[in-house]
């Protein structure tokens, strides 16, 4: 525990932006660095990274967290009969009211919604995720958070900075050599994401927004096994992403930091998160689906490019649904 709190206060970000600041290390990211991001578009290229929000989801770890929901509220199929008994049935029923669309009417829609924890796909984890000793980042009291949402650290204070930026491909899996995916119980170091990064010949700037290419996703895709643990990011790259002022850090797995607390800190549970979201204020993506993405850039060697990743504006919520996309 020692060594946590060494890089805890090593990694501290609280005050850098002022007392009030609730962007964190989204404050890295310039005029000029999101014009530099919108410079990397060369190609046209364009790579949704967002996975499919459906039951079909990773969802199956926890009880807590489970797959969107998706139901039709007006679909083709009721179309004709509610168009037959819509209007005689309960005046202030919902099929009445749709009926009165359709009688005598060719115009026909389609509507529907979905139910979800706001975590259960790929997301945005807000500042106000993931905290400890009562203390969110920046210190805002952790009691902020209520049953009304976040008052402080919410995913709404950030909306506005896009989110965009020059994103970074690091490509573990292709590193290692692993066919598909890091099999668990061994973490991506930092002295591995500085030799990934070389391998590639890119240099990380401040300000990037890093993605990190575990295969998770794609092993994820072929399995369906949400619950399958892989490898990711040993706590101690907190460091390392504040060292190279890293703006945001993605990637394609359920926690972007290993989840074995075998590599972890004893008496915490994803110290890394910890560090990242309340101590430097840095937004965490999960989920990320980068398997087309990372294929790209092995072929073409080129592994930088404008990412736009803007969270929904859920005012309060700590974390939200992304479909980031990466364009070169
Ligand atoms: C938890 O599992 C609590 O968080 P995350 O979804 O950010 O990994």
């Amino acid at each position: 525990m020692s060594d946590f709190r060494k890089v805890a206060d090593d990694v501290r970000n609280w005050g850098r932006w002022g007392a009030d600041d609730e962007l964190g290390t989204l404050n890295l990211i310039t005029p000029g660095k999101v014009a530099e991001g919108a410079s990397l578009v060369k190609q046209g290229k364009v790579f949704a990274l967002g996975g499919d929000f459906s039951s079909a989801g990773p969802q199956g770890a926890f009880q807590f967290r489970q797959n969107p929901t998706h139901v039709m509220t007006v679909d083709g199929g009721d179309a004709n009969t509610l168009a037959q008994y819509g209007p005689q049935w309960l005046r202030n029923s919902v099929a009445h009211e749709v009926s009165g669309f359709f009688v005598d009417n060719p115009f026909r829609f389609n509507d529907d919604m979905i139910v979800m924890p706001l975590q259960a796909a790929t997301q945005w984890d807000a500042l106000s995720h993931v905290y400890y000793e009562d203390k969110l980042y920046n210190g805002f009291p952790a009691d902020s958070v209520t049953s009304f949402g976040a008052f402080h650290c919410g995913i709404d204070k950030v909306d506005g900075k896009g989110i965009t930026s020059r994103g970074v491909l690091l490509d573990v899996v292709r590193h290692r050599g692993a066919e598909q995916f890091l099999e668990p119980g061994n973490p991506i170091t930092p002295a591995e994401l500085d030799d990934v990064a070389k391998a590639q010949g890119i240099s990380i700037t401040p300000g990037d927004i890093v993605v990190v290419h575990t295969g998770w996703w794609t092993r994820f895709l072929a399995n369906g096994d949400g619950a399958e643990p892989g490898s990711g990011l040993d706590w101690r790259c907190a460091s390392w992403l504040h060292d190279h002022q890293v703006a945001a850090v993605a990637a394609d797995n359920l926690m972007v930091e290993d989840p074995d607390p075998a590599n972890g800190v004893e008496g915490t549970f994803l110290p890394m998160h910890m560090l990242c979201l309340r101590d430097m204020g840095l937004m965490l993506g999960e989920y990320w689906d980068l398997g087309a993405l990372a294929a790209d850039c092995a072929t073409d060697g080129v592994y930088e490019f404008q990412l736009i990743a803007p969270p929904l504006r859920v005012t309060g919520a700590v974390g939200s649904p992304v479909n980031p996309i990466a364009i070169k």
